[in-house]
């Protein structure tokens, strides 16, 4: 059985392309006990009708998905942790960084695995969940000695179908898609426009470079291999082209009224450049502006 925390596009996404009757939402703390019911839309082929039940007391799951938003992890995790097995490995699906090291240092003896993908998934109605766009799903330990159960959690979320690649170094993939959504989301969500857009902008034309040199010298900071401001410019922008009528998904939480992830993206990056004396004037604009948006 597959449990996943967090009923959202991409927990709705894994619910539907696993195995039927292998899987149930953790419920969170008075929730309903009927079970989640959604149409799903495949990247191709007829929409269908989903149903999941929830997680039963005395269930314990052999794995758990983590599919919250970075911020409402810890709290989502500490209430329901207490009846899952202490062996059950755990998926943190996070954007950004920064909940993922939250949960390894409130739960060290627990196996944690992250997880960075880049399938697209969105619900433009509340009871229907569509496949965007087709993607890959890494995964890893999070602890440097690794994890034994990375081969057997891939093939687990393989069977849903979808693309999952074990990967040793989790991390490196997490700081690849970070650096992404720094360059991205936050333009996308205080220009009010589709990620395409941001490219034509005189906000981002004035930002994008010393952002990107900001970013170049955090990475070191980081333990990341340094990359240029100018390859990490390139790099953000051919994802902006490429998902060009896509809404981030900053820019929906906002829209939404929902709190932003803006605190593991951008304010992440500000906050890494304290520690280590490094000047993040940019990262601490943008994080601040997204902050007033909310
Ligand atoms: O990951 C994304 C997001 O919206 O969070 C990007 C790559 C910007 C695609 O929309």
């Amino acid at each position: 059985m597959i449990a996943i925390l967090g009923a959202g596009s991409l927990g709705r996404l894994w619910a539907a392309t696993l195995p039927a009757g292998q899987v149930a939402f953790v419920p969170r703390p008075g929730q309903a006990p009927a079970p989640v019911c959604y149409r799903f839309q495949p990247i191709d082929g007829e929409s269908g009708s989903t149903i999941i039940p929830w997680l039963q007391p005395g269930q314990s799951p052999d794995l758990l998905l983590v599919t919250t938003k970075a911020g409402n992890t810890l709290e989502a995790l500490k209430a329901a942790l207490p009846s899952i097995a202490k062996q059950t490995p755990i998926v943190l699906f996070q954007n950004g960084l920064g909940s993922q090291q939250q949960v390894t240092e409130t739960w060290p003896d627990r196996p944690v695995l992250a997880a960075s993908t880049t399938e697209g998934a969105n619900r433009p109605a509340p009871g229907l969940t569509v496949h965007a766009g087709r993607g890959t799903t890494w995964v890893g330990a999070l602890n440097p000695a690794g994890d034994p159960s990375v081969e057997w959690v891939a093939q687990q979320l393989a069977s849903s179908g979808l693309m999952v690649h074990p990967e040793h170094d989790i991390l490196a993939r997490l700081w690849q898609k970070l650096v992404i959504n720094a360059g991205i989301n936050a333009f996308t969500a205080i220009l009010d426009c589709p990620n395409g857009e941001i490219l034509t902008q005189p906000f981002y034309l004035q930002w994008i470079a010393p952002l990107c040199e900001e970013i170049s010298r955090l990475l070191p900071a980081a333990g990341q291999p340094q990359q240029a401001p100018e390859d990490l410019r390139e790099t953000i922008e051919a994802v902006a082209r490429k998902t060009a009528a896509n809404t981030s998904s900053m820019r929906a939480d906002v829209k939404a009224g929902r709190t932003t992830e803006i605190d593991f993206i951008n304010g992440y990056l500000a906050r890494l450049g304290h520690q280590h004396g490094i000047p993040v004037q940019v990262n601490q604009m943008l994080a601040e502006q997204v902050q007033q948006l909310n």
